[in-house]
């Protein structure tokens, strides 16, 4: 398809000020000339200041890996859309896996925190992605598209316009286990057809990125395929030529 590839890495709980600052010097030199696909760097919160003072005006984006669906107030730990936007922030992960399985993220909050995130004006990165034995089941393509819909629910076609959606299995997280780029293709065609129940034929815009132990070999054989857009990538984007070997190898 002729739409833009994205690759997003994804720190998860990694590196500190230090680290994401040596870390930055070193990725924009390797693709400070890319400019055929859109880059995200997702950072742990403490590192985001000092990122956007790095990658600003960059090939680079920036992008969080959660935030509260409420504006302020008395949220004991939570961090705002405008925190983020502050930040130089234009992305947001949203419902990662991690956050539905260890944080007790629901289907609910999510949804909140995406209608948040649009209204703001920041990117959400909508996860979602089924378990093994939902998968074994054969129940997969459903569950995936139910969470589509309860996320992207009462969201005006024009806001969801915006939006980016990464699917990722939980079998294949962190596991060394990559869905096949069939299987891949055959979850994110069914998730572009979700998506065309909520925005019509603007549904053919939205990246669809596939996430689960992506790496520099793989990532070319999964971009072949017409609704995989791009990665949201974990292990394989902390160490910052890898990660830039990555970027070359789908561009
Ligand atoms: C899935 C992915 C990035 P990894 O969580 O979100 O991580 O590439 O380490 O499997």
């Amino acid at each position: 398809a002729n739409r833009r590839h994205v690759i997003a890495g994804n720190w998860k709980m990694f590196k500190t000020v230090k680290e994401a600052e040596d870390y930055a010097v070193k990725f924009l030199e390797d693709v400070k000339n890319v400019t055929d696909l859109d880059i995200i760097l997702c950072a742990p919160f403490t590192a985001l200041y000092a990122l956007k003072n790095e990658l600003e005006e960059s090939v680079v984006h920036l992008g969080a890996q959660n935030m509260s669906w409420a504006d302020q107030g008395a949220y004991t730990g939570e961090i705002s859309a405008q925190m983020l936007l502050e930040a130089a922030c234009t992305y947001v992960i949203l419902g990662h896996s991690e956050r539905r399985e260890m944080f007790g993220e629901t289907d609910e909050a999510i949804a909140k925190k995406v209608r948040k995130a649009l209204e703001a004006g920041l990117t959400p990165i909508l996860c979602v992605g089924e378990n093994l034995s939902v998968r074994e089941a054969g129940k997969a393509v459903a569950q995936v598209q139910g969470q589509v819909a309860k996320a992207l629910e009462g969201i005006s076609p024009e806001d969801l316009s915006r939006v980016v959606v990464a699917y990722e299995p939980i079998w294949a997280i962190g596991t060394g286990k990559t869905a096949s780029s069939q299987d891949a293709q055959e979850m994110c065609a069914a998730i572009r057809f979700t998506l065309a129940r909520f925005m019509g034929t603007a549904s053919e815009k939205v990246p669809i990125l596939y996430g689960g132990s992506v790496k520099a070999d793989n990532i070319a054989e999964l971009l072949s395929e017409s609704d995989v857009d791009g990665a949201l990538v974990g292990g394989a984007s902390l160490d910052p030529q890898g990660f830039a070997k990555l970027i070359h190898n789908a561009a």
